[in-house]
């Protein structure tokens, strides 16, 4: 995978959380947040959903920011007008397609939303913005009628079609052969919208990459409907894996941390403790065996390095699975530069016995290595 888009919808998917209202001056500190780390687009609500949201798809394309706006809307002509109107650089436009949509949702057949598709982005496309046609629940709609809608409006231009996972059902397999089939058909780019319903997110985006889409939805922490989709910075997590210059070339990764944190303050939740590159122990190294390879070459169990992502690493000591390496490594950090390797195996063996009791802190260590070191020098010892 040599290139690949994001599509940043906090501010769209993102409102859709349980927990999301931003007021305008929060969307556009969000706005502003994302655009440093570097995303390629920001995707806000409708400005069909309200009469703020409208002024804020102004506000916000007003900034001047790098990254391009695109508002998301029905596949409407009133939609798509109001949202010519507020200045954005391009419609994401959607339509059901499964026969769910179809029938407890809008009502209409295929005909008619092919139709009503091609309407709708020619008259985007005329007003010179950018357009993608997205079918939503994509994975259960009947492909010849994916493929044939998605056909028809390539033909007239579409800019992007987009794939919308909308209710988190498919899996990394069913991904990759639905976005290379539908690569074998368009010849625009193709964006993807993953839903994480059964954890599977991050590596659709990624399969979806791999087959060839162009282009990936996310949101900061993954917020969004239900329990959201593919989160911001696990897909970069993803893709620094898989092509780390490409990803630090292009994305400023020390800046995920912040996004994450005003993102979290703003909907109330913390940050999870497991959250990729930024949960709390993300670049903790425990076991005896690990924390002696860390501290010898920290690529021995590390696969992102925390530095590039403006975090640090820790390694923790303070408990029975301990080895004397890393209380060794303690000891120079303290600079009780006389403890020799006897001395760190002898210090090891007492935080053993105390931590199959219960937990050391750091400073319980610290304290322990510095009676030690005393007791050493006043030839206790
Ligand atoms: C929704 C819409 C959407 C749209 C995705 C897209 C989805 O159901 O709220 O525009 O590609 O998940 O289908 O978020
Ligand atoms: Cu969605």
């Amino acid at each position: 995978i040599s290139n690949f888009k994001i599509i940043e919808s906090t501010l769209r998917e993102g409102e859709q959380f349980a927990n999301a209202f931003f007021d305008t001056e929060k969307k556009i500190e969000i706005a502003k947040s994302l655009d440093e780390i570097g995303v390629d687009y920001l995707e806000l609500t409708s400005p069909a959903a309200s009469e703020q949201s409208r002024n804020d798809c102004k506000a916000i394309s007003a900034l001047g920011l790098k990254a391009k706006i695109l508002t998301h809307v029905r596949c409407h002509m009133d939609d798509a007008k109001l949202a010519i109107d507020t200045g954005v650089d391009g419609l994401d436009v959607v339509i059901g397609t499964s026969s769910y949509l179809r029938e407890f949702s809008h009502g209409k057949d295929m005909d008619y939303i092919t139709n009503k598709a091609i309407e709708v982005i020619s008259y985007i496309k005329e007003q010179g913005l950018e357009v993608r046609f997205s079918t939503e629940d994509s994975f259960r709609s009947d492909l010849v009628d994916l493929l044939s809608i998605y056909k028809a409006v390539d033909k007239i231009g579409v800019n992007r079609v987009g794939i919308a996972d909308t209710v988190g059902c498919a899996n990394p397999r069913q991904v990759y052969e639905l976005v290379r089939t539908l690569r074998s058909v368009v010849s625009c780019d193709i964006e993807c919208h993953f839903h994480n319903d059964t954890g599977c997110a991050i590596a659709n985006a990624y399969a979806a990459l791999e087959a060839g889409a162009t282009h990936i939805d996310t949101s900061v922490l993954g917020i969004g409907e239900r329990n959201g989709i593919t989160p911001l910075g696990g897909l970069l997590a993803r893709m620094y894996a898989a092509d780390k210059n490409f990803v630090m070339n292009k994305y400023n990764l020390t800046k995920i941390r912040d996004v994450e944190n005003i993102v979290a303050d703003a909907v109330e939740v913390t940050v999870p403790f497991n959250n990729y590159i930024t949960g709390y122990c993300a670049f903790t190294h425990k076991a005896g065996i690990h924390a002696k390879a860390i501290l010898n070459n920290p690529s021995t169990y590390e696969i992102l390095k925390p530095e590039d992502f403006g975090m640090s690493r820790y390694v923790s000591i303070g408990h029975r699975l301990t080895g004397w390496n890393a209380v060794k490594n303690r000891i120079e950090q303290l600079q009780l530069t006389d403890l020799k390797d006897e001395d760190a195996k002898v210090v090891t063996q007492k935080i053993k016995e105390l931590a199959d009791v219960r937990p050391l802190s750091l400073d319980d260590v610290d304290t322990l290595l510095r009676h030690y070191h005393n007791a050493k020098n006043e030839g206790v010892h």
